[in-house]
């Protein structure tokens, strides 16, 4: 299986994150690809590239709003303009527009400009958020059409995540969809119809929302039940799409505490769904933040489990785009991921 590797993910490192009212260091740190690169390396599982440079955002606006793109990359330099000695210090949002507050007007100020086009408090900007989020959509982008060309499988090793960015705001670490744009970018090299099989422990809110009046991606997701888990909004089993994209989404929560047995059979019944779908290929959002020594989650999954669910998710028998989302447990999360590509690649053949 290729590697696409983001090498510039390290730019985007954010010092503390807001927790249960203080700040604390960050769990989305530059060592998690490190491991998982690492272990990829040491278990020989192909070839490991650095994606190309995007030439332009093309392929992030097929799927994010100008503004949004606009504020981003100027995001930072924009922080720093309020006062210099913010240089120092990561930007994070404190307000929002909740209802009645008006969301079509772009405000002047920065500050509140961060919280039009966000969602937490809880994902700092950083002075390298751009450059790694947008070299880490290089990576999707590339993973998406080496696949269309006709690989089997393809892994974008990329970092900040990306499952929760919706068109026009970041949130829980994510700052650009890869899983959204590698979907998109298989539907621009000519398939037809797509899924994606978000098994993150979160619900993949952005990746849902981005596609939720679609019929060509079809979007599911196992995660923890959003009335007691993150992001709390969104990922009930309710959420069925939209207009022409009604039955397109199928969320399956999962109470906290849900070991391997039970995860396993909702992975079954996502796999059914992409297979009535009838997508032809599909990209996977990686989380490893299901396993049971994870510091922020809620799910019981144990190290030889991934083997099997990357020998459950090649039996679709579809070609797979691996995107990496979350997972916080640093120590196991190279053996973790790793070992569901392994199980992809031994079942694939
Ligand atoms: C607020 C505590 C809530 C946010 C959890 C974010 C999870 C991110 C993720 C991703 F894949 F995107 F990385 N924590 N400070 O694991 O879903
Ligand atoms: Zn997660």
């Amino acid at each position: 299986m290729i590697t696409f590797f983001n090498d510039r993910h390290a730019l985007h490192h954010g010092k503390m994150e807001m927790f249960r009212g203080e700040l604390v260091p960050c769990f989305e740190v530059p060592s998690r690809v490190d491991h998982v690169l690492k272990e990829l390396k040491a278990r020989q599982l192909g070839a490991i590239e650095s994606a190309p440079e995007l030439a332009d955002t093309s392929a992030i606006t097929r799927v994010h709003s100008q503004r949004y793109v606009d504020f981003l990359t100027g995001a930072w330099d924009e922080w720093v303009a309020l006062d210099p000695s913010n240089a120092q210090r990561d930007a994070i949002p404190s307000y929002w527009p909740i209802r009645t507050f008006r969301s079509d007007v772009l405000p002047a100020s920065f500050p509140a400009r961060m919280g039009l086009f966000s969602f937490d408090a809880g994902s700092p900007l950083t002075s390298g958020t751009w450059t790694a989020a947008r070299a880490g959509a290089g990576c999707a982008l590339a993973a998406a059409r080496s696949v269309a060309g006709g690989e089997r499988a393809a892994f974008a090793l990329t970092r900040p995540p990306g499952h929760h960015a919706g068109v026009d705001f970041f949130g829980g670490y994510c700052f650009l969809n890869n899983a959204a744009i590698a979907a998109q970018a298989l539907r621009d090299t000519g398939l037809d119809r797509v899924a994606v099989l978000d098994i993150d422990f979160h619900h993949g809110n952005g990746t849902q929302a981005i596609f939720y009046g679609r019929a060509d991606v079809f979007t599911t997701s196992i995660h923890g039940d959003p009335r007691t888990e993150y992001p709390y909004y969104l990922g009930y089993a309710d959420e069925r799409g939209e207009g022409e994209g009604l039955g397109f989404n199928r969320n399956l929560p999962l109470a906290r505490g849900t070991g391997f047995a039970a995860w396993r059979e909702a992975l079954a019944q996502a796999l059914q769904g992409i297979a009535d779908s009838k997508a032809q290929a599909m990209v996977v959002s990686l989380g490893v933040d299901t396993f049971a020594g994870d510091p922020i989650s809620g799910f019981g999954l144990q190290s030889p489990d991934y083997l099997r669910v990357g020998e459950d998710i090649a039996a679709a028998g579809l070609p797979a785009v691996f995107v990496f989302e979350g997972g916080y447990a640093v120590a196991e999360i190279g053996v973790n991921a790793v070992n569901v590509l392994d199980g992809f690649r031994q079942r694939a053949g």
